[in-house]
């Protein structure tokens, strides 16, 4: 048995360093309940654990949804300290997924909505189908976002816009996600998945400490104030000269060869 066994909501495959895995509850439009939390933790802890996943595809089954959301029907019955601690554990699977030392990106191939755009958030870069829609319906509920929207959309998309998102509940297509600066390409359906495996190849023929390190010093600059941030950006930039990548890279273009990245 091994640590990618034994799952139901979440199907996970890897080829060439690249994992892609895929939300499944597509009769529920993939809607997250206790079981794809924990799938998704075991899922990313694997993939944690082989340390040669140079990048993560994280995308919903079918064609119509990435995730619809926290499951509804799941939480109708949940007392306030439950959907406190159910809160808590989407913010620590969530948290998980957005420190995974190499980066995840999203395919949002349908509805991104409440706790399915707060997953798309904790991803690094999103690409979205024409037939993508986004938000943070949670107010039509008489809910917050609880997965980590107030937290991360207005990083991502500004104060301003993420005020609006959050206090109308809107539904926003794919466009308007990408004008406020969520998304980085909006493409054809049959287009998605061709394109961000274009992207994570890209990636993953990089120096993979250099990614993991860019990864991390912006996460960390995002959290943190600017000269905080610079100061872990130049702890990153001298620790990458012990690194093999490093003399690899700079070795390769000095002798005028393409560079032969190990990863470590
Ligand atoms: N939870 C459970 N089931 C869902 C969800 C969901 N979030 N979304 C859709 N489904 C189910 C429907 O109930 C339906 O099931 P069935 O066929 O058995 O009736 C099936 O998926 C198909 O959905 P629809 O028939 O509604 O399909 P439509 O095309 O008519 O509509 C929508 C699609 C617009 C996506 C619609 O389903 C919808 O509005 N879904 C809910 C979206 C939403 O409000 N999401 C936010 C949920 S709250 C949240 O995520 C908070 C996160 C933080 C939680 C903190 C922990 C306490």
């Amino acid at each position: 048995m091994t640590a990618l066994d034994g799952l139901s909501v979440v199907k996970v495959r890897v080829e060439a360093r690249v994992a892609e895995v895929t939300l499944s509850r597509p009769k529920a439009l993939n809607a997250i309940n206790a079981t794809m939390l924990n799938e998704l933790e075991q899922v990313f802890n694997a993939l944690s654990d082989r340390g040669d996943i140079s990048c993560v595809i994280l995308t919903g089954d079918g064609d119509r949804a990435f995730v619809a959301g926290a499951d509804i029907a799941a939480m109708s019955t949940l007392s306030a300290e439950e959907a406190e601690a159910f809160a808590a554990r989407g913010h620590q699977v969530f948290e998980q997924i957005e420190t995974f030392p190499a980066p995840v990106l999203g395919a949002i191939n349908g509805f991104a909505l409440g706790g399915g755009c707060e997953l798309a958030l904790a991803c690094d870069i999103l690409y979205a189908s024409e037939r993508a829609k986004f938000g943070q319906p949670e107010v039509k509920l008489g809910l917050i976002p609880g997965f980590g929207g107030t937290v991360r959309l207005p990083r991502k998309i500004g104060p301003g816009a993420a005020s609006e998102w959050v206090f109308t509940g809107e539904v926003y297509s794919a466009e308007a996600a990408r004008a406020v600066g969520l998304v980085r390409e909006v493409l054809a359906p049959e287009l998605l998945m061709d394109r961000v495996r274009s992207i994570a190849s890209l990636i993953s023929k990089r120096a993979g400490c250099a990614v993991a390190a860019s990864k991390q010093a912006l996460n960390h600059g995002m959290a943190t104030s600017p000269s905080e941030a610079a100061k872990n950006e130049q702890a990153a930039f001298g620790a990458l000269f012990n690194t093999e990548d490093m003399h690899e890279g700079i070795g390769a273009f000095l002798e005028k060869r393409e560079p032969n990245f190990k990863g470590q």
